[in-house]
């Protein structure tokens, strides 16, 4: 199979395409990044993929290079991933996530090729949920609470559309909390990681900020996340879309007190005003029984293995990089 990973510099594509490659099943495995897009995330996998420069807000870069790919199957997971970023640049989040899916689309349509495409929507479709309305079904109304709740339901319907007037074959997932090696710091978990990871280098203060820790999430392993999405391409219903997350369910409190556990040095938390959202989501429990039935998938990896290996993942990378050691975001 020829298999298109969007987004793979990134969190999850990185370990998507890990993934497949170690499954040793012959396929060949392309990439789309952009020329200034870092690397570095492919360490451990360059040698064994393809990379193709295109921008998913550029129709005709997208068209250039998938003339040449022609892929059977694609993860379309390049977008801007950041909720909180998203109140400060809503028109590119918008713009990235709704018209660079549209245009991944368009492009696949005007090449005549029709592959399976997974489109990675988000629990942040459906916002602030009714306490009723959970665990949170596919049919729980969306009611996006950030721009990037936004753009994520612009994506999925686009995604729907292109199936009911084209039949292309798209298949969407809305994934829950996820989280591992490799998150961006500016994700509440990670930052709390790497932060812990500093002080214990001495390269702050050991004063953990924190913003709203009473939200309560269920948390997935990425590398639980990405054999999902493995299982979603070969059995998922085109035009039907899945839930998707973890199995425990604790508040963000209880996952840092998991994470001060680990730590290695005395902690103070201190909560900061400046990482409080506009409007937050404050309840997000998944119901994956539809996801379950039809692939048989159920998440393996604890939430105490993630975070610790989370921690483990920056106390490495702030030994070796240490201006990596996360900014106040202001
Ligand atoms: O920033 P870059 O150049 O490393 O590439 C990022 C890519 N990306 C784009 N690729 C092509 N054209 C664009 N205009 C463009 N904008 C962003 O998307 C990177 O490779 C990827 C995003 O990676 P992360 O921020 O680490 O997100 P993550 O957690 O891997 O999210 C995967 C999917 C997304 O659809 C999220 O919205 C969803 O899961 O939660």
């Amino acid at each position: 199979m020829r298999i298109l990973i969007t987004g793979i510099t990134g969190f999850v594509g990185s370990h998507l395409a890990e993934y497949i490659i170690q499954l040793n099943e012959k396929h060949d495995i392309y990439g789309l990044c952009r020329w200034r897009s870092s690397r570095e995330n492919l360490a451990n996998i360059y040698k064994k993929i393809m990379l193709f420069n295109a921008d998913i807000c550029d129709l005709g870069s997208l068209i250039h290079e998938l003339k040449t790919i022609k892929p059977d199957i694609i993860f379309h997971l390049a977008a801007q991933s950041y909720v909180v970023a998203s109140f400060n640049v809503p028109f590119q989040t918008l713009w990235t996530n709704v018209i660079g899916t549209a245009n991944l689309l368009e492009a696949l349509r005007i090449l005549k090729l029709n592959p399976r495409i997974h489109i990675c929507s988000s629990s942040e479709v459906y916002g602030q949920v009714r306490e009723e309305d959970v665990p949170i079904k596919e049919d729980c109304p969306l009611r996006p609470a950030s721009p990037y709740g936004v753009s994520k339901v612009g994506e999925d319907m686009v995604a729907l559309q292109y199936w009911l007037s084209y039949r292309m074959k798209t298949i969407r997932t809305r994934m829950f909390t996820h989280t591992g090696p490799r998150r961006g710091d500016v994700f509440a978990l990670s930052y709390f990681a790497n932060q812990i990871a500093a002080a214990e280098l001495g390269l702050k203060e050991p004063c953990i900020s924190v913003g709203n820790l009473k939200s309560v999430r269920t948390i997935c392993d990425v590398r639980d996340a990405v054999k999902a999405y493995w299982l979603l391409i070969q059995h998922g219903v085109p035009g039907e879309c899945y839930n998707i997350g973890g199995s425990h369910t604790m508040t963000i409190q209880k996952a840092l007190d998991i994470l001060l556990s680990f730590a290695r040095v005395k902690c103070n938390v201190v909560v900061d005003e400046k990482l409080l959202r506009p409007s937050d989501v404050t309840l997000q429990i998944p119901c994956i029984e539809k996801f379950k039935e039809i692939t048989g998938w159920e998440p393996e990896i604890l939430p105490q293995q993630t975070l610790e290996d989370l921690l483990n993942y920056w106390r490495e990378q702030l030994k070796l990089f240490p201006w990596k050691a996360a900014v106040v975001v202001r």
